[in-house]
């Protein structure tokens, strides 16, 4: 069988800016929020409290909304919230071009990350992501692909994040973007991945990287339907906004998704994609046409609130 290892790259033709409705599948449009109860579990006097050493934890808002051509199958992002330890958020993005060999793309990154929630607490993993990549890709039997991210937040404040591919995590504090994962491809619009196939990535491949969160810290991660249709400082922007990280999720996504659909608006994707040589046909160049526009996909924003716990 031949490997498709291409993602499909539409620019949107589509005018249309009216929003999507959602249909209730197995992860899509979960709404979900974990806020914990501080809990008072001091029995020092209140002048020997140190708040360095306050645990913290995620508040959790998630938002997924489907590519439109795929709204009935609830699209091919899956993703992952856990309240283990400090946290534990993951998105896997199927590779859609398996459908050109008659695999549903969706199956593979639903698996994975049900293989990883089940091992997100496991002893061999010990909180770390790029392992917790490794035993959830051995343990996924299905075909197809898919990019991966995974971040783990430890109760002393340490994020640690594994990364295969397009998916994306800024971290946001004071209202500036204080760390930003890079995307991973062979080549434009083909991201790193992990395979049901030999010739795939593996967790050997990830992106590893350590941050160090405080309280008060805004973390958003997507999968690329969001960072492609998505600059940092509208995220930014928008994340000031809203106090209830479900509500700043589900603005988030729909930003995305009205970008997406707006064929006149400059994108992330379409200012990427010119700055790779890659243009219009020559017959709309010589009207005077280039490359613009949002990027249909499906559309995965998780927005984490650093707490303390
Ligand atoms: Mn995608």
């Amino acid at each position: 069988m031949a490997i498709p290892v291409f993602r499909a790259a539409a620019i949107s033709q589509s005018q249309s800016q009216s929003l999507i409705h959602f249909l209730s599948s197995t992860r899509s449009r979960v709404d979900e929020t974990i806020k914990r109860r501080k809990k008072m579990v001091l029995s020092c006097a209140p002048s020997e409290l140190n708040p360095t050493q306050s645990e913290v934890s995620f508040s959790v808002g998630t938002y997924l909304i489907p590519h439109p051509k795929k709204v009935d199958r609830g699209g091919e992002d899956a993703f992952l919230v856990s309240n283990y330890n400090g946290g534990v958020i993951a998105v896997a993005d199927g590779v859609s071009g398996w459908a050109e060999e008659d695999v549903d793309p969706s199956v593979f990154p639903r698996e994975f990350m049900a293989k990883a929630s089940s091992f997100v607490g496991d002893e061999e993993v010990n909180y770390d992501p790029q392992i917790l990549i490794r035993k959830a890709h051995a343990a996924t039997s299905s075909i197809g692909s898919a990019t991966v991210i995974v971040a783990m937040l430890e109760k002393n404040g340490t994020l640690k994040i594994a990364n295969v591919g397009d998916c994306g995590l800024r971290v946001i504090r004071e209202g500036r973007v204080i760390f930003s994962t890079s995307p991973q491809e062979h080549y434009f619009d083909c991201p790193f991945q992990l395979s049901s196939q030999m010739a795939g990535q593996t967790y050997l491949d990830a992106m590893v990287s350590n941050v160090e969160l405080m309280e008060g810290d805004t973390i958003v991660m997507g999968s690329d339907g969001l960072f492609d249709n998505v600059f940092d400082h509208e995220i930014v922007s928008l994340v000031a906004r809203y106090r209830d990280v479900a509500e700043a999720a589900k603005a988030l996504a729909n930003l995305a998704s009205n970008h997406a659909k707006d064929s006149n608006f400059d994108s992330p994707y379409s200012l990427e994609a010119r700055a790779r040589g890659i243009e219009v046909p020559f017959w709309k160049k010589i009207l005077g046409m280039k490359l613009i526009g949002g990027k249909l996909d499906d559309i995965t924003v998780i927005v984490g609130q650093v707490v303390s716990s």
